[in-house]
């Protein structure tokens, strides 16, 4: 939890991808690509929710695979791999940047936006909205067990944006003052569900009933190729210890303790998906993973999964 976010996770698990190929002690092209292989699997098992993780994995290993081919020297291979991690990083600040620049339009002067955890995507959306002059508050969800609300309020709140914390379970008495839901994504399906934190989906479900519009804010490395070929996202689940601790725990007496981390929201209750690419309604996911991943034929499909599972 010292990395969390599905961007800070994917860029992360990259730049130690980079260190491996920087490290590296290999003396020919099939040893260095099996070292960089080996570190891609352990990294791709960290985390089982977040899709941005794998996807940014692909984003060098293809680059890498494909260097090997025609690449003469191990040193040849090492630079595609470093720029390759070098450029994804870079693609990932500029997407959120972008996406602050097409979200920031949709904030109107006066309104109330609610958001719950602690997106980097979308703080990008109401910091720029800030600085382009909206005038607007937020309510923000404290997000138990980890209050990682905590931190979306601090960052809020620093660049002078009104914030009002508020509990998790708060969101339904609060919901008639909200006019916009605003939150993040770990990963979008194929017919556009958003997986993100637990919670998320009670919060649209709130907004649905309140006719409050809800908005997600998320970089086109969050859409799940998997999920075209009928995969599940996986729901991570922490240790109960985040909610209770032991000794509380045994003077309840014999209770079993869940504890998922993210939850899915239907396509039903989202509005529109911000993405640096522009503005799509939740259906059109299958677009974006089209023109991101260029997977269009069950065939295609396989080889990816193949890809992520053997070589990756
Ligand atoms: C974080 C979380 C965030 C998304 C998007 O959960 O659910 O909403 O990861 O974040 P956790 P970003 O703190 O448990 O990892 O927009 O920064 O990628």
């Amino acid at each position: 939890m010292r990395i969390r976010g599905a961007r800070l996770i994917a860029s992360s698990a990259v730049e130690a991808l980079q260190i491996v190929a920087q490290d590296s002690s290999a003396k020919d092209k099939e040893n260095f690509v099996t070292q960089l292989s080996d570190a891609a699997r352990v990294l791709l098992e960290t985390r089982p929710t977040a899709v941005s993780l794998p996807n940014g994995i692909r984003y060098v290993m293809h680059r890498v695979n494909a260097a090997k081919a025609n690449a003469t020297s191990v040193a040849e291979i090492r630079q595609v791999a470093i720029k390759a991690a070098d450029d994804f990083v870079e693609l990932t600040r500029t997407a959120v940047g972008r996406i602050g620049e097409i979200g920031a339009k949709r904030i109107r002067d006066g309104d109330v936006v609610l958001t719950h955890c602690n997106s980097s995507a979308a703080i990008s959306v109401l910091t720029t909205a800030w600085k382009l002059g909206k005038k607007f508050e937020t309510f923000v969800t404290e997000t138990r067990p980890r209050f990682q609300g905590h931190l979306t309020a601090h960052a809020l709140a620093r660049a002078g944006i009104p914030v009002t914390l508020i509990l998790d379970d708060a969101v339904r008495y609060f919901i008639q003052d909200v006019d916009t839901v605003l939150v993040g994504a770990d990963a979008i399906t194929a017919n556009g569900a958003l997986v993100n934190k637990v919670g998320t989906s009670m919060i649209a479900l709130a907004a649905h009933e309140a006719n409050v519009e809800v908005f997600v804010a998320a970089e086109s490395y969050k859409f799940s190729p998997e999920t075209m070929i009928g995969e599940l996202v996986e729901i991570e689940e922490r240790d109960p210890s985040e909610m209770i601790s032991n000794q509380e725990l045994r003077k309840i007496g014999r209770v079993k303790v869940r504890n998922p981390s993210f939850d899915l929201t239907p396509p039903k209750f989202i509005d529109l998906i911000i993405t640096e690419r522009g503005i799509i309604p939740p259906l059109g996911a299958m677009l974006v993973l089209q023109e991101v991943f260029g997977i269009v034929t069950p065939e295609e499909l396989r080889e990816y999964q193949t890809y992520r599972i053997d070589e990756a």
